[in-house]
């Protein structure tokens, strides 16, 4: 086996690779760009290389500058994990070259999948089903226009150099068809130089199966079952799942028996995945073949209790696949979900930031998570804004969606917009549930899959102030002087009776929330209502009770935003002023009601000096008497209700000229 291998490659694929490497023993050389210096990919490697700037372009793709380093360090093998140099012919040549094994087929299998047309024609002869249609070299206008004929409408057209997704167009009748070969062409040509084009039947619900394939060097393969991709959004899988559900276990050795063909047609050594599309009536077409480990391998592995890695790397060395055909197994259902760094509600922009807070589920024999980065890495412009893989596994499918629905709630981030409420709604959405999986799954469900917020606005805001009192509490500064409202951040909560303001924005809108504490117990004031509440703060874990209900949930404040975590859901807001009291009612000498109730007492007289913290009115609301303080040492102005007065929440009850120089204007 080999002793040193080089990952050509970053973030949770290269760690990926480490662990199963690692654990066969051995070592492991990492390459990493000026983004990467502190990645976690490097600090798991032995050793790591520079490679070079950021961009991909002039660190990850320069091959080249990737052999010499493992030339260098003495690495026998590079795995290029997925994306970067993983399918470069050139790259893989020049592996060779320098004497060092490339861990994926040979140049000649990546090249012989390069061109649509020329993988189809093999197929064909290699006896693998694909969809009715054209993929000859005659390319003239008058060729396609009768092939176009003789498949039938609607149908599709492609570049024969296109692949996920790109340069395609679906045309309904002959009479598009002149003007939609002519807009397909130019696209073509644009995007990959080649304006050939091939014509398929357009299927219009179809799922996307694959099959694990896996070939070792004396040109032997198995399949390890399939893959239902159908999930997609803009030809980027988003949830995949083993098996497929439905599909029958003649369909599934038909397809898998159809896959090992036609990865041996071409002499397919390694891990590869062959895409079918499986249309409604049980009929299944080569659609493509990726000749590279999948970022979804992993559920694949949860079904099959296999090791891809390290099936990759034996076969590499020249081993034997571990296993016959009859010794390839599936037990229950596995699901895997993309976490991105991603908006939704912006059109799924992708987002950068850093990962301020960020809480992984527990991983065990049902949750997995392949991820590259940890709390407080920055997810950049520089790369796919993947942040991890969330792998769950059950005995049935049901289940196991319940553990994906559970594992992406206690899958929490800060700092950095996520997918994770998008793939809890689609996880846990009826359709998805009932298995109604084709291609346009998002698109025809995107009333399920933007949900409004489980979280009552009142409730969120509640919890939101209970964490904040909270989080003060357990870092508030003792001061030396126990009248000053200005010595401490939570100057308040010594007048155990005196409402504390606290504004939270959110979103646009402000609210305006007044809280009394009394033995540990909160009454928050929001709009209009009032809320019990009692609350426990455990680092992130705030556990309350609002009015008989009892809500744990988790939270991060930083600076002055908070964000909740709630069944998958966040909740965000801004402390919009730190001390209301202070800094705005002090300055206009003003003192409000902090709500409805009767004036019991006046313990002032206009004129009066007073300090700091000096009770001048105490009010009576919801049987409970709150004391209203001077918020800074000054003279009482003017006084505006008496005792006995019923007054309104706002209104103003006493007004002091505050002893500050700032306050008075310049000369
Ligand atoms: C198709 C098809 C329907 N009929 N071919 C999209 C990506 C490319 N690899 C092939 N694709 C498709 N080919 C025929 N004859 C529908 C798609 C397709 C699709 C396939 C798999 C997963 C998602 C998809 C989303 C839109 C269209």
């Amino acid at each position: 086996m080999f002793s040193k291998i080089l990952i050509a490659n970053r973030g949770e694929i290269a760690c990926r690779i480490i662990q199963t490497a690692h654990r066969m023993g051995i070592r492991c050389v990492a390459v990493y760009s000026d983004a990467d210096a502190n990645a976690h990919h490097v600090a798991m490697a032995d050793e790591a290389f520079h490679i070079g700037p950021a961009p991909s372009s002039e660190s990850y793709l320069r091959g080249e500058k990737i052999i010499e380093v493992a030339k260098q360090s003495g690495a026998q093998a590079i795995h290029p994990g997925y994306g970067f140099l993983s399918e470069n012919t050139d790259f893989a040549e020049a592996c060779e070259a320098n004497n060092l094994v490339f861990i994926g087929p040979p140049s000649s299998a990546i090249a012989a999948m390069g061109s649509k047309s020329a993988a189809k024609a093999i197929m064909e002869k290699a006896g693998v089903p694909l969809v009715p249609g054209y993929h000859g070299d005659d390319q003239s206008p008058e060729t396609l226009r009768a092939e176009a004929e003789k498949c039938g409408f609607p149908l599709l057209l492609k570049a024969v150099a296109g692949g996920g997704g790109k340069g395609m167009r679906v045309v309904e009748n002959i009479g598009e068809f002149d003007d939609a070969l002519a807009a397909a062409r130019r696209e073509a040509k644009n995007a990959f130089g080649n304006p050939d084009m091939l014509i398929e039947r357009y299927l219009t619900q179809p799922r996307h199966v694959e099959i694990q394939v896996f070939c070792d060097q004396s040109g032997k393969g198995v399949y390890l079952a399939e893959r239902d991709c159908s999930v997609q959004r803009r030809h980027q899988k988003v949830l995949e799942e083993a098996p497929a559900p439905g599909l029958s276990e003649e369909t599934r050795k038909a397809m898998g028996e159809a896959a090992v063909k036609a990865a041996q047609a071409i002499n397919y050594v390694g891990a590869g995945t062959v895409e079918f599309l499986y249309d409604v009536d049980g009929s299944f077409f080569f659609m493509e073949m990726n000749t590279r480990l999948q970022v979804e391998h992993p559920v694949t592995e949860m079904v099959t209790g296999q090791d891809l890695v390290e099936w990759q790397l034996k076969v590499a060395w020249g081993e034997p696949l571990p296993l016959e055909q009859s010794q390839v197994k599936t037990r229950g259902h596995a699901l895997e979900a993309r976490i991105y760094a991603e908006d939704p509600d912006q059109d799924f922009l992708p987002a950068t930031g850093n990962l301020r807070y960020l809480n992984t589920p527990d991983e065990s024999a049902h949750v997995r998570v392949d991820t590259g980065v940890i709390e407080g890495d920055d997810i950049s412009i520089h790369y796919d804004p993947m942040i991890a893989k969330l792998i769950v596994w059950d005995e049935t499918r049901d289940q196991a969606i319940n553990r994906m629905v559970q594992a992406l709630e206690h899958y929490r981030i800060a700092g950095v917009k996520t997918n994770i409420r998008f793939l809890h709604a689609l996880a846990d959405s009826q359709p998805f549930r009932e298995a109604d999986l084709t291609t346009g799954f998002i698109d025809s469900h995107r009333e399920l899959l933007f949900p409004k917020s489980k979280l009552d606005i009142h409730k969120a805001l509640v919890l939101a102030a209970g964490f904040v009192l909270e989080e003060r509490k357990s870092t508030e500064v003792i001061s030396t002087d126990p009248w000053s409202p200005f010595g401490r951040r939570n100057s308040w909560r010594l007048n155990s009776e005196y409402a504390q303001p606290l504004q939270l924005q959110v979103g646009d809108d402000i609210h305006e929330l007044k809280i009394l504490e009394r033995d540990d117990n909160y009454q928050v004031f929001v709009n209009g209502s009032v809320y019990g509440l009692t609350v426990k703060l455990d680092d992130d874990y705030l556990q309350a009770v609002i009015n008989g209900h009892r809500i744990s949930i988790h939270g991060n404040l930083h600076n002055d935003r908070l964000v909740l975590f709630y069944e998958g859901d966040t909740f965000q807001c801004t402390l919009y002023r730190e001390n209301y009291v202070s800094e705005d009612m002090a300055a206009d000498g003003g003192l409000n009601a902090p709500m409805n109730g009767a004036i019991v007492a006046v313990q002032a007289r206009v004129g009066d000096a007073v300090t700091a913290g000096q009770t001048l009115v105490i009010m009576e609301a919801m049987k409970m008497e709150h004391a209203i303080k001077a918020p800074a040492d000054g003279v009482v102005s003017g006084i505006f209700f008496s005792e006995g007065e019923q007054v309104s929440e706002g209104a103003e009850l006493i007004a002091i000229e505050v002893a500050d120089e700032n306050t008075e204007e310049a000369g």
